[in-house]
């Protein structure tokens, strides 16, 4: 036996001796279909096959994962796509971020997509930075559109908390197309999209609160500090309206009526340092009543802000738009369980969950009930509880920040025991390395989870994998939930700093393989190459001058550029289109311009755009970045600058 295989035993082998381990990996291999009729596993066969554990997780060459995961890349601004469970990381999807590869942030598509939306203050600040678009982005949150409880495969919305931006990623093609600037609300965090009747509203936390009039002549006074909870069309990315609410708002989720949205709340005092923000002992959750806000918009009961209708709903001013339900000390997570009944309030500072049950939530805005009435449990389950996930069983798994750990428990003897019954909720615990944040199970924020896989997004490292240096990856792990324990199977790094993931089902997602000649997201590039009397479907390559503007058309076929050279002169603005004729699966071109910082991706039949300036006399060459063929290097050509005359 080698030195790895022995230390492969001794780290994961041992599990495979028992029972429990062959009757995981059963099942493991069951939902996968790769041990195929491996039901019946001896122990010597199930010590061999559980050495390879991990290997099991991913399909042999050629087989596909059973789910899409749709991670966020925190700080990194962009969407991962990994296939699930091997963890296969698949594709990164530029989304607040700047693209080297693709060119997200340069192209004349992508840079529309980034400054369409713009409130004029955001254009101020970049232009006084001599910026056209944000570096950067803090992509905290995915969720996939609704239709009737479930995902629809349509979108994929997120938030920016960096630059108080939401986003949308369509999933036919897997580019974002709508980044919209939030006004009044600064660093959206929490974000859920309405799971009922369909998506409809995309709602989004406003995390910091500022002046009301936030004109730098206010600081040290908090009662004139407010917050904004934001609802967005998820078709149009309009804003629909805003609600003014008190409290920082941190997770927001949403019921399977549609009828009401919530949000967690910490520094209910309007604290601005970290005392005074946790002077309360209970802090609360927002309940949105969504017929009653768009009543009240109807009825012109609202402020118009920076273009946005606002309603108040803050605390003091008992309108029917809010219900504060106090909770344990500055509560996290809010996750809505697929039982489509009760919800689960993460209590972070506190050892608890409180779960509340939405069928109580019509009486809060109809009399004058005690809001904790609508408090049905609230299980102590280990230290800082911060997201929960759920299997369609009946079961909770909640992430335990402080004692790294996840928390199987039982929501219905968790219901039974806040009634007085003597039940433990706590099923297990399972250790995890080191500090998870949120969770995740497949399916699990739908009505139709279906209780085989959880992840755990472990904030820290440390020692599981060979050092890198000080920045370490973070740790997500793969936590098999098919049979009564949690079984961690599989450890995965990961670069700065996925929050969140869902895991949707692969039949539910349906990519193209091609572009459509007509896609909307090169719109603005044919009405100009129209303007030019260029068809863009029946190439001709042409250079159009136009002023010191100078339009640049060509195609790109395997492996060739139809042009090989153009001219233009010392000091011209250039845009270089270029349409990829190409029309089978996975022939991606490039075209990049030495030492001009220009780089571009041009999908199978997409078109796209970068303009520049030629700063510089002399020959440049410009290539195709992306292998396409065995003459991928010859594919290239030049660009002469000539001098000021
Ligand atoms: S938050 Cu990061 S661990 Cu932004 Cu969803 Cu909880
Ligand atoms: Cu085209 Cu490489």
């Amino acid at each position: 036996m080698s030195e790895q295989e022995k230390r492969g035993l001794s780290r994961r082998g041992f599990m495979g001796a028992s029972a429990t381990g062959a009757a995981m990996l059963g099942g493991a291999g069951g939902k996968l279909g790769l041990l195929g009729g491996a039901a019946v596993v001896t122990a010597a066969s199930a010590t061999a096959a559980a050495a390879q554990a991990k290997d099991h997780l991913t399909p042999a060459p050629g087989e596909l994962d059973d789910y899409y995961g749709f991670w966020s890349s925190g700080q990194s601004g962009e969407m991962r796509i990994l296939g699930f469970p091997s963890m296969r990381e698949l594709m990164r999807v530029p989304v607040f971020n700047r693209c080297s590869a693709t060119g997200w942030g340069q192209t004349n598509e992508s840079l529309k997509i980034l400054t369409q939306d713009m409130q004029p203050q955001t254009k101020e600040y970049l232009a006084a930075q001599g910026k056209k678009v944000h570096d950067n982005g803090d992509l905290h949150h995915p969720h996939m559109s609704f239709t009737d409880g479930t995902y629809d495969g349509r979108f994929i919305f997120m938030n920016d908390k960096a630059n108080t931006r939401v986003a949308r990623v369509r999933c036919d093609v897997m580019k974002c197309d709508r980044i919209i600037d939030i006004p009044n609300a600064k660093a959206i965090h929490g974000l859920r999209p309405q799971k009922f009747p369909r998506t409809g509203y995309v709602f989004a936390n406003g995390e910091d609160e500022v002046p009301m009039v936030n004109d730098g002549k206010i600081l040290d006074e908090p009662e004139k500090y407010v917050n904004f909870f934001t609802a967005i069309d998820g078709d149009t990315m309009e804003i629909a309206w805003q609600v003014m609410v008190s409290g920082n708002l941190d997770n927001t989720d949403c019921d399977y009526q549609g009828k009401y949205a919530f949000s967690t709340s910490y520094n209910s005092e309007m604290g601005m340092t970290l005392p005074e923000m946790m002077e309360a002992e209970r802090d609360h959750v927002v309940i949105f009543n969504l017929a009653e806000i768009e009543k009240g918009i109807e009825a012109g009961d609202y402020i118009e802000l920076n273009g946005v209708k606002v309603i108040d709903g803050r605390k003091e001013k008992n309108k029917n738009y809010t219900r504060y339900v106090p909770i344990p000390n500055s509560p996290h997570g809010i996750n809505t369980a697929p039982d489509m009944k009760h919800v689960v309030v993460n209590g972070k500072l506190s050892p608890t969950c409180s779960v509340l049950d939405v069928t109580k939530f019509d009486a809060l805005f109809e009399s004058d009930v005690d809001p904790r009435s609508v408090v049905v449990a609230e299980p102590e389950l280990g230290l800082g509880p911060l997201h929960t996930a759920f299997d369609g069983k009946g079961f909770a798994y909640t992430t335990l920040f402080l004692d790294s750990q996840i928390v199987k428990w039982d929501m219905a003897k968790a219901v039974e025991a806040y009634a007085g019954a003597d039940v433990d909720p706590i099923i297990s615990k399972v250790d995890v390395h080191y500090q998870p944040g949120h969770n995740h199970t497949t399916m699990g924020e739908t009505k139709e989870a279906d209780g085989n896989w959880l992840i755990s997004l472990n904030k820290f490292s440390k020692d599981r994998f060979i050092n890198v240096g000080p920045l370490k990856p973070e740790n997500e792990q793969v936590i098999d939930i098919s049979t009564d324990d949690m079984k961690v199977v599989h450890d995965g790094p990961t670069f700065a700093e996925p929050h969140d993931v869902i895991l949707v089902r692969r039949d539910i997602v349906n990519p193209v393989n091609v572009w459509d000649r007509n896609d909307p997201m090169w719109a603005d590039t044919r009405a100009q190459a129209e303007a030019d009397g260029i068809d863009l479907d029946d190439y001709q390559d042409s250079v159009i001058r136009d002023g010191n503007k100078v339009r640049v058309y060509m195609s790109s076929q395997a492996p060739e550029f139809s042009l090989s050279q153009f001219t233009v002169k010392q000091g011209d603005e250039v845009t270089v289109i270029v349409t990829n004729l190409d029309d089978i699966d996975d022939l991606t071109h490039g075209f990049t311009l030495n030492n001009h910082g220009v780089a571009m991706e041009i999908g199978p039949q997409a078109t796209s755009s970068v303009t520049f300036i030629a700063a510089k006399p002399g020959v440049y060459w410009y290539y195709c970045q992306w292998f396409c063929h065995a003459l991928h290097m010859e594919m290239r050509g030049r660009m002469l600058v000539e001098p000021k005359a």
